[in-house]
């Protein structure tokens, strides 16, 4: 019988500018999670990072940001039926066995994306299997970044002498009704424009609807099932 114990474990670190929807992310996977977190209003961004997006600061002052690292460990499941299923490691005995075809232990890591804590994104991206890049998809600034966190990865790959898959989430797509929604293509010519030695998908995804990751989660699950049979 498979057990959680026995599983491959996983590095998936999320990087992405404060603001951007990392720790959201989670919380849309996963529903509550332990966070190191707090009130936006307490510490509030003194860096540049929101001044791009045509929110309102207001829009903020009710969220949080996250001071150092959230962490959820989890299991990414394929099922006999090509589906994958996302869980807290925790709930792995509540998934019905005879339906699993192959799974992960994926454990999280959500580094605070304020400029002031680089240095938990350095930390973050240690021993990564994975890179989830989020960025805000109603900021240019947040965008520009993309760039930046690419040379992270290339700069721990070199350190580790093998390829980190990266898959950039160009989020909040919810806002395009709201017209303020740059979107993936003008994330793609950003990131394009300048040579690019690596594959990267681009997703545009909303928080609010936990069904758009359906897609890049086989997607995930494909990269770190290639890297356990390489
Ligand atoms: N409209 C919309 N708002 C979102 C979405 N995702 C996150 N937000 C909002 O954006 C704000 C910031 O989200 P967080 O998840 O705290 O951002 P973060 O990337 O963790 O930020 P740091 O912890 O500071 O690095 C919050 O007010 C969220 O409610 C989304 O998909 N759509
Ligand atoms: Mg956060």
């Amino acid at each position: 019988m498979m057990s959680a114990k026995s599983l491959t474990v996983k590095k998936i670190t999320i990087l992405g500018t404060t603001g951007s929807g990392k720790t959201t992310f989670l919380e849309t996977l996963f529903g509550d999670i332990e966070k190191n977190d707090v009130a936006r209003q307490v510490f509030k961004e003194v860096s540049n990072n929101l001044d791009f997006t045509p929110l309102k600061y207001n829009d903020f002052t009710n969220s949080t940001t996250t001071i150092s690292l959230n962490v959820v460990n989890s299991v990414i499941v394929l099922t006999r039926f090509n589906k994958v299923i996302v869980k807290k490691y925790k709930d792995f005995e509540s998934i019905d066995y005879e339906s699993i075809d192959e799974a992960f232990n994926v454990v999280f890591n959500d580094p605070a994306g304020q400029e002031r804590f680089d240095f938990m994104q350095d930390i973050a991206i240690k021993g990564a299997d994975l890179v989830v890049i989020m960025v805000d998809g109603t900021n240019i600034a947040s965008i520009e970044k993309i760039s930046h966190f690419l040379s992270m990865v290339s700069q721990e790959e070199q350190r580790k002498n093998r390829k980190i898959p990266v898959i950039v989430f160009v989020n909040k797509s919810d806002l395009k009704e709201k017209g303020i929604f740059l979107g993936q293509e003008v994330a793609e010519r950003i990131v394009f424009s300048s040579v690019i030695d690596r594959e990267i998908v681009f997703y545009e995804t909303s928080n609010l609807d936990a069904r758009c990751y359906e897609i890049p989660f086989t997607i995930i699950f494909n990269y770190l099932s290639m890297q356990a049979y390489a």
